[in-house]
This record gives structure tokens, C-alpha cells and sequence, in this order.
């Protein structure tokens, strides 16, 4: 199924080699200030440690894994979390902006500008082959940097509150994305990725 042909209010970002767009903000039933508190308040979240070059790293994030399925990446294997009514209010207002369905969804949550997620591809098998991925950002804006494999050319977004990024086609074969550290004085941000794990 084409990316784009859902019929709803994504904006597509033409890039070479990927699928890109994006809905700002993506129209909720609650306030993103609630769903942030609850959020913040409601998540188990965890300080993980992973594996990079055979070197234990504490992660500068914390972190929550809801869903179905067990997902493993950087040798961590995260042990999914049944989905809290809030998560499931969320995944409707996603898969019906999307046109896309989802079964799983990584919380990530930035405690301030130290936290960050390195340069990486969601390209994990269990992702299939061409992965769809939603990601949905609340509190502080942060800058989204993408940079192609094979040209470097890098593209920068600002995720801000209440912001849905749709990822599709080839991008996750053909570019890395992350989250640099900022030295600005930046306050809380929860981001949420829905996946669907095969
Ligand atoms: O926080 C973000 O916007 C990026 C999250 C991300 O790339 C991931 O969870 O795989
Ligand atoms: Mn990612």
C-alpha cells in the first residue's frame, strides 16, 4: 500500500530513497499537556543499559516497551508491557491519520538536552522488510536529524509538541536518524514510535 494514499492530513517531506510525512499537530481527544503528564506519570519507565562494540552503555534516555511482542536491539531484549488505555487512545488517533496499523510502541523520554538517541536505522527483522513506523512527540521540541547511508546529505526536523512523523517505504534501509544532545536549556520530551512487529 502506498504511504500517502490513506486520504488524511499527513504532509508529505519529498526524500530520495524513502518515505517521509508529517501531520502537526496530529488532532487528539485530550490535551498533549495531559497526555504528557500521564505519560511521564503513568509509564514504568527504565534506565537500560546496552551493548555497542562489546561495551555496556547506560542509555542517556529512559525508556518503555509496549505490545505484543518481545523486541530486541543493541543486545537488549525489552519484554513488551500490556498497552494502557491511553496507549490505545493514541494508536487510534495514529492509525487513523496513518491509515496504517500498529501492534507495539517504544516510549522514549528525554529528561532534558543531555538525553539523546544516537544515529541508528529501526531496520530490526522483526520489523519486516520495508517497515512503517509513526512516531509521535510531546513537550519539548527537539530537532530530528536524518542523514542518507551512501550521499550523507542531512535533512533536520523540528518534532514539536503534539507532532506525528510517519516513516515508510525504503527510508530505514537508506537512512539513519537520531537525536543529537542540545546545550540549550530544553525541558521534557516523551516521544512514542509505533511499529508493527511481525
Ligand atoms: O525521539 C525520537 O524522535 C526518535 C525515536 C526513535 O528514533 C526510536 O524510538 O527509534
Ligand atoms: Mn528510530
Amino acid at each position: 500500500m502506498d504511504l500517502f494514499s490513506s486520504g488524511t492530513e499527513l504532509v508529505s517531506i519529498p526524500v530520495e530513497d524513502g518515505e517521509l510525512a508529517m501531520l502537526a499537530p496530529l488532532p487528539l481527544p485530550i490535551s498533549s499537556a495531559e497526555v504528557l503528564a500521564r505519560l511521564v506519570d503513568e509509564t514504568p519507565w527504565r534506565a537500560d543499559t546496552i551493548v555497542v562494540y562489546g561495551k555496556r552503555w547506560l542509555q542517556p534516555r529512559l525508556s518503555a516497551w509496549y505490545g505484543e511482542a518481545s523486541y530486541t536491539y543493541s543486545g537488549l531484549r525489552l519484554e513488551p508491557l500490556p498497552m494502557t488505555p491511553l496507549l490505545e487512545r493514541l494508536r487510534a488517533a495514529v492509525e487513523a491519520a496513518t491509515g496504517h496499523r500498529y501492534n507495539s510502541v517504544l516510549l522514549n523520554c528525554y529528561r532534558d538536552g543531555a538525553d539523546s538517541m544516537g544515529m541508528h536505522a529501526d531496520d530490526e527483522p522483526e520489523l519486516g522488510p520495508c517497515p512503517v513506523i509513526a512516531s509521535l512527540s510531546f513537550g519539548a521540541t527537539r530537532t530530528f536529524v536524518l542523514r542518507h547511508k551512501v550521499s550523507k546529505r542531512t535533512l533536520k526536523l523540528d518534532l514539536t509538541d503534539g507532532s506525528l512523523l510517519l516513516m515508510g517505504g525504503a527510508l530505514q534501509h537508506n537512512w539513519l536518524h537520531g537525536i543529537n544532545k542540545t546545550a540549550r536549556p530544553t525541558a521534557l520530551r516523551v516521544n512514542l514510535t509505533f511499529r508493527f512487529v511481525v
